[in-house]
């Protein structure tokens, strides 16, 4: 059941600064989940033939940034409910700076091993969420998403990247010290609920042993404060509030087009952020 506002309440805020993660929030009602699923496999169904060639690593060629091209996914990025929750975590002003869909469909091997999203992104200061949305239901059979609880807290742990094939992360990096897995909290969401998670938490994912699609987006907002250390001028979207820091080159939201004009739209904003956060990155 969704409400009118999704803003969080003071001790979710308490709960999601302690443990580095929150979960579930309602945010997408029957209609917008049935909406966002239908844009989702027109837009997977135009790309199997090229995601049938690539590794789980190299779909973000695909699915990560579409935020930016395409209005469907723009609805969800500045979802009034989505927001509220995003702007109890970080006030009220709010840049949507990065998306990817993490897509895993019944007989498929993608996992995501564990891993800390602050090593690469080269953001300071961390304010930064991710929220998870679910376009279906995410649970252990499909592979739902799993954090440890706390570990936003400790230092930076080493990782080492293994371009391993059925990573879906794009550089297969993976947390090269023991991870205690019996502490794992599996993330369910119900379609249409979300997860909120920390820049620094170890979170990781197993594969779809189910026969029901794991499907749904991260999406990373920052605070306009944030700097990222990037060789070009990183681009991100306001979608909360006002930029009075300039940090990054704001973007428009998406308007309707043809599809092949969006995916063109798409490909020079994927390649621009690769020459950023994939700096150093093997091709
Ligand atoms: O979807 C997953 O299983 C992992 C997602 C993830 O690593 C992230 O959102 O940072």
């Amino acid at each position: 059941m969704t409400t009118a506002t999704s803003s969080l309440s003071p001790d979710q805020v308490r709960r999601f600064e302690q443990d580095g993660y929150l979960f579930p929030v309602p945010v997408l009602d029957e209609a917008e989940i049935k909406a966002g699923m239908t844009a989702f496999m027109a837009h997977k169904t135009r790309h199997d033939a090229r995601l049938a060639q690539m590794a789980a690593r190299e779909k973000y060629q695909v699915f990560s940034q579409t935020h930016f091209a395409y209005p469907w996914v723009y609805r969800i990025a500045s979802h009034p409910r989505v927001l509220d929750a995003v702007e109890s975590v970080l006030g009220p002003n709010v840049l949507a700076w990065d998306s990817n869909w993490f897509v895993k469909m019944p007989g498929e091997k993608t996992y995501v091993s564990w891993h800390q999203d602050g090593t690469y992104w080269n953001l300071n200061p961390p304010s930064v969420v991710s929220a998870w949305i679910s376009l279906e239901r995410a649970f252990p059979g499909n592979g739902c998403m799993r954090v440890i609880p706390g570990t936003h807290t400790k230092p930076r742990l080493p990782q080492r990247e293994t371009y391993a094939t059925d990573n879906a992360l794009s550089r297969g990096q993976e947390i090269a010290v023991e991870v205690d897995e019996a502490r794992a909290v599996d993330l369910v969401l119900a379609p249409g609920e979300m997860s909120l998670h920390h820049i620094w938490i170890v979170h990781g994912s197993n594969a779809n042993t189910s026969n029901v699609p794991r499907i749904g987006i991260a999406i990373r907002y920052v605070k306009p404060e944030v700097v990222q250390d990037s060789p070009l001028k990183p681009i991100a979207m306001l979608v909360r509030g006002r930029d009075d820091h300039g940090h990054f080159e704001l973007q428009r939201p998406p308007t309707e087009q043809s599809p092949d004009a969006m995916d063109a739209t798409h490909r020079e904003i994927v390649a621009r952020i690769r020459a950023t956060v994939m700096k150093n990155a093997k091709a």
